[in-house]
């Protein structure tokens, strides 16, 4: 029997089958674990086999997983080598971003791209919570970023899901696609699902003002699957996205804006640093490539995870 997994809470799994029964799923020491260094050896959106648990009622073991079409993993935490797959076999991702209450920092919004687009996996960047800023602010900001991703060709989209504003662009490109919602926690993720679909039902998180940040919010992720055929993977908040499973000198091939100039550096093994007759260094000179993106390289080369 195969299912997709639909949610994740650690040791069990929510797991629907290709006749759209669900089960409580978990692994048992016979599933083969070809990676051991990933905290979740099972993700949403894996495609699953199952065998039916005869004793229970709606309980099943997971004893294959399919392989991955393309999944979106980060490390977590500096001092674990464990590797998080936040979710996998996706058609797109959305990174809710928010430039306030919380900040969302560019490096961090690069580390989420550089793993998109090394999956192949496109990916929109929704800037929520518009409406904290003042009307010159918006217009400064929106602006100061179009200018950064630009040359980058990432679409970005702005809006505030409580003013109802920049939401019927999203929504029509995500139906009928498998996405994730990725971001830190309190951007608005599960407001914006709810908004988008509002037969999602997704849990909202009360306000941090309050002190109860964590409570009734999304703790694992989970996968709305909604009549029109779209699937939503609601995820929580993560803090930090370290890059994993990265090729040093590939790096560069996966921001759009350098891959163009790639062929004209003088040495090709050029790591874009400091060699002469870089055509890299070259576009950061005239500004075809935005300083912003190439600090965000040299970050990510030098292995400078984010950690705030
Ligand atoms: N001011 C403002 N608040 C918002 C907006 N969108 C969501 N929020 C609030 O931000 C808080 C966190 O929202 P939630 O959807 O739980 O964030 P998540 O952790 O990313 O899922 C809630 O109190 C929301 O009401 C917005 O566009 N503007
Ligand atoms: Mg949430
Ligand atoms: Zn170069």
């Amino acid at each position: 029997m195969k299912g997709t997994v639909t949610k994740s809470t650690g040791s069990w799994y929510q797991v629907t089958d290709t006749e759209g029964r669900h089960w409580n799923a978990r692994t048992r020491g016979k599933l083969r674990l070809t990676d051991t260094d990933t905290s979740n050896p099972v993700a949403v959106g894996d495609e699953v086999t199952l065998k039916e648990d005869v004793n229970y009622a709606d309980t099943a073991t997971i004893i294959d997983i399919s392989p991955r079409k393309n999944y979106i993993i980060r490390k977590s935490n500096k001092l674990s080598s464990k590797r998080q797959i936040l979710a996998a076999n996706l058609d797109a991702a959305v990174l809710v971003a928010s430039l306030v209450s919380p900040r969302t920092s560019l490096g961090f919004i690069d580390r989420f791209l550089l793993c998109g687009e090394a999956f192949h996996i496109p990916t929109w960047v929704f800037f929520n919570k518009m409406d904290l800023l003042s009307q010159q602010q918006q217009l400064d900001i929106t602006a100061e970023i179009q200018s950064i991703y630009n040359q980058a060709n990432v679409h970005l989209y702005f809006g505030s899901v409580a003013q109802n504003l920049g939401l019927d662009p999203l929504r029509n490109l995500l139906i009928g696609k498998r996405i994730l919602l990725a971001g830190h926690s309190g951007v608005g993720k599960s407001t914006l699902l709810n908004k988008l679909f509002p037969e999602a039902n997704a849990r909202v998180g009360s306000i941090s003002e309050t002190h109860e940040k964590g409570k009734h919010t999304t703790t694992f992720a989970e996968m709305f699957r909604l009549p029109n055929k779209t699937e939503i993977i609601d995820t929580p908040g993560i803090r930090d996205f370290g890059v994993v499973d990265m090729v040093q000198h590939e790096i560069a091939q996966y921001f759009p804006e350098f891959r163009s100039k790639l062929n004209d550096c003088k040495f090709n093994n050029c790591t874009h640093i400091h060699e002469p007759g870089c055509a890299v260094l070259a576009s950061v000179e005239s500004e075809i490539i935005h300083p912003a993106r190439y600090h965000s390289y040299l970050s990510i080369y030098h292995n400078e995870d984010i950690f705030e």
